[in-house]
Order: C-alpha cells, then structure tokens, then sequence
C-alpha cells in the first residue's frame, strides 16, 4: 500500500505554507541533534530559494521556555510541541511549530489565549506514530514539498535514520518510506537490503565485524576473531591495498557472511528467538548516490553519525553547511570533528569496560557517566551493549551540562526484547514521571531527563517495573 498524508495533514501544511509566504523575516529553532540540524537544513534551504530573510539557530529543550520571539515568524522544527511554547506568543510574532514529538496541547487544547497566529503540525493529531512514521526532519520536508522541492527529500531519509526511526524494523516505514520513495524517484538515493553492520563505506570489514550486533558473540570487540571468521569464510580481506569494507563485497559473499552470523547467533539465543534473527542480521540501508564513495556521506547511517560528531562539539553550523551543499571547507572541518568523535567514544568506552562500570541489578544493567557529554550518551550506551547481558536493557546516567546539574538517562537494548513486546520507550516516559522527570522514545532506544537528585529513586521503580516482564 503506498503511504501518503492524509488530507486534514495536507491542509495543515497549506497554511503553514502561506504563514511562510506571507512572512518576511523568519526565525527557526531547531533542535541540537542529528534530526533536528537536519530538519533546520530543510527549511533554511527552502527559505534561501524563496529569499527570505532568516536565520537558524539550534538549541537544547531547557533552553526553550526562556526564549524571547522578536520575529514575524519563528518556526519550531523537531521541537515546540512538548513545551509550552503558546505563552511564548506576542501579537507581533506568529508561531509554526513542526515536531514529532508528543504534544502538550491535544486536540481540545483551548488556543483563544495566544495573541499571534499559532500553527502546531504534528503526526501524531492524524493517528501517524511519530517515532517511526516521521522524524522532525521529515516534517519539515513534508513543508518543503509544499513549495515543490521535492529534490530536499534525501534529507528527511537522512533525518529519519538520524532519529533512529528505523531501529526495530531495520527499515523505514509510514510517510518516512514514501519520502524515501520521493527521493528514489529524484535518483538521490538507493536502498539496500544489506547485512546490518555499521560503516558499509568507510570502515575496513573486520572491524566493522567486531562491532556487530546486540549479542556478544565471539567476534564481538575482538578483531583477531574477525579476522579468523573472514578467513574461514574465505573472504578476502584487502583489495590490492586497501581493506575491503561491506560495500565491496559481492552477493555470493554477503550471503556467506549472512549465513554464518545467523548460524552464530542462533547458538547464543533461546531457542523461541531464534525466528527473529534474521531481523538482527539484515536491514535496509540507504545510500546516497551524489555523495562520493567510500566517505562517511555515502552511506545515511555513516552520514548521520558525522553531523552527530559536529553537534557534540557545539558545531552544528559545520553540519548545517554541510547539508546545505558545502562540500570543500566543512568537509575538512567534519573530518577533524568525526576523528575527534571517534576518539572521544573509544576513550570512555574503553573506561567503562577497564573499570567494570557496568553495574548490575536483577532487571538492568546500568553506568554511570562521570563527564561524559549528554549529547552522546544514547551512543555510548548502544555501543557498549554487546559487553553486557544482552537479556537486560542498559542505562546511562550523565549530567545534562556543567550549568545544568539535571541528569540525562539513555536506555539502549537488544532489539530481540523488544521483539518479545517491551517497549522501553512507554517504561521510561511512566518512570521518569512518577520522579518529577520526562522520557520517551523508542522501544530499544529512549530517554529521559531527570531531577538532579532522583537517579536512585528512578533506578529502583525501573527494575521493580521490569519484574516478571523479561525473559530468563
Ligand atoms: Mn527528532
């Protein structure tokens, strides 16, 4: 069945479109991530084509309550709905807000308190899930399109990856795959059905290997172990001189390694989950065809993780840059900025594991940050996943930021519970509540931000949640 917006949606976006055309002078924040510099990419490209005077600005949530709006219009993109952003409101200012996230105000929500115009789209007024149907940026696609620049939709692909949209399926679902379809169809992009390893274009194949999976195997982390498994296969290892990466492989050879990954897995499971692995050894992943091969914007998923690495230094205007066509200076500077990522993950990745971080408790395994930046703590989370008890979800803790003593968690876990019917996201929203916090998100991977005071508190209402509810 082809997914579309359903009509009510449309009309939404109609007068968004004519709240944009009548303004001359346009303000956007947009949130400081993945999905959300990319959404802010979307609509400054579409504002420079229109040209409208504008600027963007990425920000944290907390920051948003003290805002204070000065222009004819500002745009909310990939955030506004869950804060209270009507009392923000002057006659003088109109409101757009673009999000995907649950909203404060439903349906009835009584709007004859806000003085300017005040437009709120989000997915989920029309029944569309906003964690995996639509990202922040395919929402401002879905404006973008509006005026015709359909040519913008490898970036709500990009957006969509960006916000994990594809976690559970291994692929993207709902209008984020009829944006995919949109870009297909513009000759940006192509999808691929492909072993589920990260770094299809830039990292050597062994390496990647080590990485692989939510269960700890024997490749897992140990690149000798990699290495042995190619041979065994009878992969080579290296074209002439350079190692081979995923995409260099040949279908025979991906159906081997396929194979053989199954074959590994199913030795580490249960036996009732075993009719779920293929879905941990395949997924779809999208590459994008104007991008030059073998680099880290080859590939969405690679791609992502770089705009990621210039975020967590406070450099998304690389990133903005980037997207928006730069492909000489900011290249350079993200290179610099995704080696220092890198760096940066290993180091307290490898101080978590030296130092037996990981704690656990009957029902989850959690680790306490100490310094590590909020803005990375989901990805340390997920990579260190595979050290652990792939039965339990793991928690971090971290501090949001040396101002702000509040705590940020993320939960990261195999997808194989989630496939048993737990959703994480709906556990942590529950949680974090019930100790004066907020959450939410997917079911494998989510989060939450707490009062600086209620980690235990929160830890101990986690696992009595989870009793009785995972498997043994
Ligand atoms: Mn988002």
């Amino acid at each position: 069945m082809k997914t579309s917006v359903p009509e009510p949606m449309e009309k939404a976006f109609s007068k968004a479109k004519k709240m944009v055309e009548t303004a001359e002078d346009i303000k956007i924040y947009s949130h400081i991530d993945c999905d959300g510099i990319t959404a802010g990419a979307i609509i400054s490209t579409m504002l420079e084509r229109m040209d409208k005077e504008h600027e963007v600005e990425f920000i944290s949530l907390d920051k948003i309550d003290h805002l204070k709006l000065e222009n004819e219009l500002t745009i909310f993109s990939d955030l506004g709905s869950g804060q209270a952003t009507e009392k923000l409101s002057t006659s003088s200012s109109n409101i757009l807000i673009l999000d995907h996230h649950p909203s404060l105000r439903g349906r009835d929500f009584n709007y004859s308190t806000i003085q300017g115009k005040f437009l709120e789209i989000n997915p989920l007024f029309y029944g569309i899930n906003g964690s995996h149907e639509i990202s922040g940026g395919g929402m401002a696609y879905l404006l973008a399109r509006k005026f015709g620049y359909s040519d913008l939709s490898w970036m709500g692909v990009l957006s969509g990856v960006g916000d994990m949209q594809n976690s559970l399926s291994g692929k993207l679902e709902g209008l984020n795959s009829m944006i995919l379809q949109e870009s297909i169809q513009e000759g940006q992009i192509k999808s691929i059905n492909d072993i589920a390893i990260y770094g299809r274009q830039t990292r050597p194949l062994f390496v990647a290997l080590s990485y692989f999976g939510d269960v700890h195997l024997p490749i897992t982390n140990n690149k000798t172990e990699s290495i042995l498994l190619l041979n065994k296969l009878g992969i080579e290892k290296k074209n002439k001189k350079e190692h081979r990466k995923l995409c260099d492989l040949s279908s025979a050879e991906k159906g081997k390694l396929f194979s053989e990954l199954v074959k590994m897995l199913s030795r580490e499971v249960p036996q009732r989950y075993i009719k779920h692995i293929p879905k941990l050894v395949l997924a779809d992943s999208y590459e994008f065809l104007n991008e030059e091969p073998y680099t880290p914007l080859r590939d969405a998923s690679e791609f992502s993780t770089a705009v990621n690495a210039c975020s967590r230094n406070k450099r998304a205007d690389v990133a903005l840059k980037i997207l928006k066509g730069d492909r000489i200076a900011a290249l350079d500077e993200m290179d610099v900025l995704s080696k220092d990522h890198r760096r940066y993950l290993a180091q307290k990745i490898e101080a978590i594991e030296n130092e037996d971080m990981i704690i656990s408790m009957e029902n989850l395994q959690y680790f306490e940050g100490n310094g590590i930046k909020s803005e990375v703590i989901g990805t340390i989370a997920g990579m260190i996943l595979s050290y652990g008890d792939w039965r339990k979800p793991i928690i971090g803790f971290t501090q949001i930021s040396d101002e702000n003593t509040d705590i940020k968690v993320s939960l990261r876990c195999s997808r194989l519970l989630a496939y048993d019917g737990i959703h994480f996201g709906h556990i942590i929203r529950n949680v974090a509540e019930k100790v004066g916090g907020s959450g939410g998100g997917h079911s494998v991977a989510c989060g939450a931000y707490l009062p600086a005071d209620k980690k235990e508190n929160f830890l101990k209402l986690f696992n009595q949640c989870l009793n009785n509810k995972l498997s043994t």
